[in-house]
């Protein structure tokens, strides 16, 4: 008698009930397959870091006594897909049944099920054990038309007791500290070193290019500077903790040249591959701040991105896919400008942006959302293509966390699910919170004109976008004043800047 155990490549929970201790009965299988590094083109960086951290952990359960059997990028066994290495190790070992944990993609969760058909094998699936709301919950939670995530969150603080007095109310006496956490960051406090030195994973690295795996980005020799184990999963949250986490609250929006991070965690991947537990972080935050460590604002800044966004934006994918994957609310279905693959633009704020997301695998929140996914909203560019973009190219990026954000809180594609108004700017924003309009070509002031330093494309592309959407949102009440402030602009104005707007729309590879 067999069980057959399958753990995915962002299934790394060691805290998981499944191995409290090795069963001779037991089998697990990891594989390292084409159909996950095919279904979209993912970062170098991406690839080897998922790969190394699943070689790590399996060694890891070797060596606490567990059978696991692993399968390789480039073993001449290897079938590349779920469905056919399940039936080939099955076949293996004599399989008497078949268990997984919840898969976080609902495409896998499908091609699992399939998989598990075909075995024809007792079959069971067991909760990933690593979310604070569990999968069962969310259809219920989420059946709502329009979900709001402030509510959610005061409701997850309640339920997981986190930062509250003596009344269940919150500490502090406000449920949310965002107004503090809006400043520019003028160069100091410096920003901390990123926590990870890197790994030589050369050899990994031809491991995979030997196999014709396709990626994009800098594998930088096949150098990659993530945790690939709890351990150093551990040591850069105790590194965010001390370092970052002071400066995190009134940094939070802030973007910059000189500076990956400013003062953001880069935790999201262990997170996401489950290294480490939601519960831990937010504890760890929490603790520092009753130290006195850090201020509330900070602390609650960051506890409710974890507790707040991270499970509400699941909650919004589970309780809405398949549709929600289709979702084109606002009818955009211009390519994505050719230097999202590049960074050839003379635009710095894109340029740094994605540049840097090219190079490093990461960007941090507000460059995600005001840089590069506002620019596409504004140029009414596809959501599939923005998806299969952010999807690809952060290590990071997983469809459950990947899409809602996307498709929902960045391109307005849901609809308003996640975001109740769209998230566009102009200049005037990005100006505010960064460094990037000072050495940029375009003149962030002007609207129109291609004399001296032109104006500059998110100018002319905003107010474009407003009008072409007028219908959608003139009636909401938080975007009246743009619409106010148009209706009160001179008429050769208007006219020169939706001129500006369609000239930049027909050279978007250009600007
Ligand atoms: P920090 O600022 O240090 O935040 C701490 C943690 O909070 C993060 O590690 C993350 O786990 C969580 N978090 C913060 N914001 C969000 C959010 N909006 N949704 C869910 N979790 C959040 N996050 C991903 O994990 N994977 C993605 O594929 C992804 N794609 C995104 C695409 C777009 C267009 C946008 C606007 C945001 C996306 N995010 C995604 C959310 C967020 O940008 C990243 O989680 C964050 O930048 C990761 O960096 P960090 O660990 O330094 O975050
Ligand atoms: C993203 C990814 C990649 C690139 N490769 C693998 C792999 O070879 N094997 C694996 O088990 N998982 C991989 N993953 C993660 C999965 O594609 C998928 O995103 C998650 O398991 C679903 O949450
Ligand atoms: Fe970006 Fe415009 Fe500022 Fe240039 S001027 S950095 S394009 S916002």
């Amino acid at each position: 008698m067999t069980t057959l155990r399958l753990i995915l490549g962002d299934q790394l929970n060691a805290a998981h009930s499944w191995f409290r201790s090795p069963r001779p009965d037991v089998l697990y299988v990891m594989m390292e397959v084409r159909s996950e590094t095919d279904y979209v083109r993912h970062h170098a960086q991406k690839v080897l870091a998922i790969f190394a951290a699943m070689r790590a952990f399996a060694a890891a359960l070797q060596a606490a006594g567990h059978r696991v059997r692993y399968l390789k990028i480039g073993d001449t066994d290897n079938r590349q897909s779920f469905a056919a290495n399940l039936a080939l190790v099955a076949g293996e070992c004599g399989a008497t049944r078949f268990e997984r944990m919840e898969a976080d993609e609902w495409r896998v969760e499908r091609l699992l099920d399939e998989s598990a058909q075909a075995l024809a094998l007792p079959h069971e699936v067991f909760s990933s054990e690593h979310f604070l709301a569990e999968r069962a919950e969310l259809a219920r939670r989420f059946a709502v038309k329009v979900p709001r995530m402030e509510f959610f969150y005061r409701d997850m603080r309640r339920r997981h007791r986190t930062l509250l007095d003596a009344e269940d109310g919150p500490v502090g006496g406000v449920w949310n500290f965002d107004a503090q956490n809006r400043e520019k960051w003028p160069g100091d406090p410096p920003a901390p070193e990123w926590p990870w030195a890197g790994h030589d994973l050369t050899a990994l690295w031809g491991e995979i290019t030997a196999a014709g795996v396709e990626t994009i980005g800098a594998p930088h020799a096949g150098r990659v500077r993530w945790p690939l184990t709890r351990r150093e999963a551990r040591a850069g949250l105790a590194h965010f903790i001390e370092h970052a986490l002071p400066h995190f609250g009134p940094y939070q929006d802030a973007m910059s040249t000189r500076s990956t991070t400013l003062f953001h965690s880069g935790l999201s991947f262990a997170l996401n591959v489950k290294l480490l537990h939601p519960r831990e972080v937010i504890d760890a935050a929490v603790a520092a701040w009753q130290l006195g460590k850090v201020e509330l604002a900070s602390c609650e800044g960051f506890v409710r991105q974890i507790l707040g966004w991270r499970e509400f934006v699941r909650g919004v994918y589970w309780a809405r896919m398949p549709s929600y994957a289709q979702g084109n609310a606002l009818d955009a279905h211009r390519p994505l400008p050719a230097w999202y693959w590049s960074g050839e633009t003379k635009m710095n704020c894109l340029h740094h942006a994605v540049s840097q997301s090219l190079d490093s695998a990461y960007a941090h929140h507000i460059q995600r959302l005001m840089i590069t996914g506002n620019f596409a909203l504004l140029a009414g560019c596809d959501p599939d293509e923005v998806d299969a973009w952010y999807l690809g190219i952060y290590t990071d990026a997983f469809e459950w966390v990947e899409m809602p954000n996307t498709r929902g809180m960045s391109q307005f594609a849901d609809g308003g699910v996640i975001a109740s108004k769209p998230y566009a700017g102009a200049a005037s924003y990005i100006g505010k919170q960064s460094d990037y309009c000072k050495t940029c070509t375009y003149d962030p002031k002007r609207r129109h004109g291609a004399s001296g330093r032109p104006a500059c494309p998110f100018n002319s592309l905003y107010w474009d976008f407003l009008l072409r959407h007028e219908a959608r949102f003139a009636r909401n009440p938080r975007m009246a004043m743009p619409y106010k402030a148009w209706a009160k602009m001179d008429e050769g104005e208007r006219a020169a800047t939706l001129a500006q707007a369609a000239d930049y729309l027909g050279k978007l590879d250009a600007l």
